[in-house]
């Protein structure tokens, strides 16, 4: 039975490894990224000078909790380092992101970042995205015409629901989870999805990530562009 929880620990760990004094440091979402602030924060204690810029309420929350100094995000024109996590990464580092519903915040601070470290276990390692839904964060006015898109692409779009009632996002928005099948050519659906009126931004992160770093059993796999 794999330690899931080892794994993204193991990973977290040797993502911190690249976090220096004076460093602005994109503060993911996500389990995994929990547990790399958690040493981001042990690291501040014992005299680490970052400062972070959250990606999420629930980020910004446990950061401030671990006295991690924190940056809003119109304070800052460049982030030197972000450390997040996947839903699901190929070995040419694209990624599906947003199972967590803050995929719009991740990806402006990932377009921000020089490095945009991801931190997985082994079960988000795949040949072909796809098996996990690609999320697509949606005005709500244009729900139901992004889900009859979806369809003209192929997909099945389900509107994301918590307790019976939509989703909304720190931002307003609603989530629909797309299933394309296993996607042969990511970069091609993510110009597709784009384009749709109506998104405001989807889970695919295209050419973004520049390192992924994967708890497999006792240890960690590097995976670089
Ligand atoms: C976040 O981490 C999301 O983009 C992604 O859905 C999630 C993965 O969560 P976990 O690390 O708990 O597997 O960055």
């Amino acid at each position: 039975m794999k330690d899931l929880k080892n794994e993204k620990t193991l990973a977290a760990k040797e993502a911190v490894k690249y976090l220096s004094n004076g460093q602005i440091v994109g503060l993911g979402s996500g389990s995994s990224a929990y547990i790399a602030i958690a040493e981001i924060g042990e690291l501040v204690k014992n005299g680490l000078n970052i400062k972070g810029v959250p990606t999420s309420e629930k980020t910004r929350e446990l950061a401030e909790s671990l006295n991690i100094p924190l940056l809003k995000i119109e304070e800052v024109d460049a982030i030197d380092i972000t450390i997040d996590g996947a839903d699901e990464f190929t070995t040419d580092l694209q990624l599906i992101k947003g199972g967590g519903s803050f995929l719009l915040k991740e990806k402006v601070v990932a377009a921000l970042s020089k490095q945009e470290i991801i931190i997985t276990d082994s079960t988000k390692k795949v040949e072909f995205l796809g098996k996990f839904t690609v999320p697509i964060e949606v005005i709500p006015y244009a729900q139901n015409y992004v889900l009859a898109e979806i369809q003209k692409l192929s997909g099945t779009g389900k509107i994301r629901l918590v307790d019976d009632e939509p989703l909304i996002t720190e931002q307003g928005n609603v989530l629909i989870d797309g299933d394309f099948g296993l996607i042969q050519d990511p970069a091609l659906l993510a110009e597709q999805l784009i384009k749709i009126v109506g998104v405001v931004e989807h889970g695919l992160f295209i050419n973004i990530a520049t390192t992924v770093i994967m708890g497999v059993d006792d240890a960690t796999e590097v995976f670089l562009k």
